[in-house]
């Protein structure tokens, strides 16, 4: 079967689910496909911090009620070395900015369900999808549903398939510059049944290795380990995860670590990586397809958020206007706020892993770093502004259409 639309989504993560809905409030049509079926999409556990101009971007969109009833807002972040905690206040170091906690997934049910409320088209299990056609003007995206094959007309495509979908490797090879670093460790993460007993996240730098102290509810707790990059879950049984954990996060100062069931355990590797441009003719990438970061500055969901409103402004422009110059900057306006994002990252995980070539030189060097960070105001504010989100890019005013 033909099908027609303006914009062909690939993907039903935060990326591709969040353009949709931006697109249709501009009264831009799309139409999402998404490999996976909508369980597996809402259940997929993984980024918890929202930046506030994301925060702000969800509620102005209409879809953060759910989101300012359950979510936690934390005003700082502690960074616990040398057996002491010390503690990042937003707030103060950044003109009243602070952080939300509330679960990637949380996000992407409130998106799927505001989609299908207005009307809008998710298709689930769709397999063999293939964009093509994006550098004639006449892009489509061919794909399986229910056992037939059925092509999408549509006059863009947003490539919003992660880190391992198949749009930037539909890209010509030798048209993407692509820039990456890995690193020789990985995270183990847990959720458990157990109730937070720390208001806020903890980063701890430790001899044994990083670890990071989360949370989900006022009952869930998110826990992470750096373990080696090769590590195998089998050879991490609860407890030896929980000894861990209390060996990293507990200091001197009486504080216990609550243990609970573990609900669930998932190893993430660590990588950079950033592809450029984030354009080929009538394809744009969005989210995960163009760019990775670690998750120690809690940057990878953000970054998407941020990308899909600078597109869905563009194509709302373009569709104004008939004007490509929209289009034409949603490259460059996003990289600018990826590579201070993949520097932040970086940064934040540089100074707290421990690295397998580590020397006690470095090992000094990491620590007069988070002295500095935790005793400079200027120094905090820089760490502060960062882990918030910088202001988003200024949009120009549409003209109405
Ligand atoms: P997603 O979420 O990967 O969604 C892509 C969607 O595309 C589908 N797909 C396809 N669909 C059709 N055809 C194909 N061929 C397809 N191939 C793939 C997939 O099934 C999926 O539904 O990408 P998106 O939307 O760009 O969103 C990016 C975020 O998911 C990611 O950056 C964050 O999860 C990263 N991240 C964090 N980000 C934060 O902002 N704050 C955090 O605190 C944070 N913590 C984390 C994280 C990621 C982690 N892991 C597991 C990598 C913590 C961890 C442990
Ligand atoms: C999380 O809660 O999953 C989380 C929080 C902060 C990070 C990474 C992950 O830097």
């Amino acid at each position: 079967m033909n099908r027609k639309t303006q914009v062909g989504i690939l993907g039903a993560g935060p990326a591709g689910l969040m353009l949709s809905h931006l697109l249709h409030r501009a009264g831009i049509a799309s139409v999402v496909l998404e490999a996976r079926d909508r369980d597996y999409v809402e259940q997929r556990v993984r980024a918890g911090v929202l930046e506030q101009g994301v925060v702000d971007l969800l509620n102005e969109a209409g879809v953060g009620e759910r989101m300012q009833r359950e979510g936690l807002r934390h005003e700082g972040i502690e960074l616990r070395f040398g057996g002491t905690g010390h503690r990042i206040d937003f707030p103060s170091l950044t003109g009243g900015r602070a952080i939300m906690v509330y679960g990637q997934q949380e996000v992407v049910k409130d998106l799927i369900r505001a989609r299908l409320a207005d009307g809008g088209t998710i298709l689930f299990d769709v397999a063999n999808a293939m964009p093509q056609g994006f550098d004639t003007g006449k892009p489509s995206i061919r794909y399986t549903h229910a056992g037939a094959e059925h092509m999408l007309a549509c006059d863009f495509i947003a490539g919003c398939d992660g880190f391992h979908g198949v749009s930037r490797q539909a890209i010509p090879a030798g048209a993407l510059s692509a820039f990456e670093r890995t690193y020789p460790f990985a995270w183990l993460g847990i959720l458990a049944q157990a109730p937070p007993t720390h208001d806020e996240l903890i980063y701890a730098y430790h001899d044994h290795g990083f670890a990071l102290y989360s949370m989900r509810s006022p009952q869930i707790t998110r826990l992470y380990l750096q373990v080696a990059p090769d590590a195998d879950l089998a050879a991490w049984p609860d407890a030896r995860i929980w000894s861990e954990l209390h060996a990293r996060l507990e200091t001197g100062d009486g504080w216990k670590l609550t243990e609970g069931p573990v609900l669930e355990r998932l190893l993430a590797p660590m990588r950079s990586f950033v592809a450029e441009p984030m354009r080929f003719g009538r394809l744009f990438l969005a989210g995960d397809a163009a760019h990775i970061v670690p998750p120690t500055g809690a940057k990878g969901m953000n970054l998407a958020m941020a990308d899909v409103r600078t597109l869905a402004h563009a194509l709302a422009g373009f569709y104004a206007t008939g004007r490509e110059d929209g289009l034409a900057a949603y490259s460059p306006t996003c990289l600018a706020r990826i590579w201070r994002a993949e520097h932040f990252s970086w940064w934040m995980t540089s100074m707290l892993h421990r690295f397998p070539d580590d020397d006690a030189f470095g090992r000094r060097l990491q620590r007069s770093q988070l002295e500095y960070v935790t005793s400079s105001r200027a120094a905090a504010a820089s760490l502060a502004e960062n882990y918030v989100g910088l202001p988003f890019a200024d949009l120009e005013e549409l003209p109405h259409a």
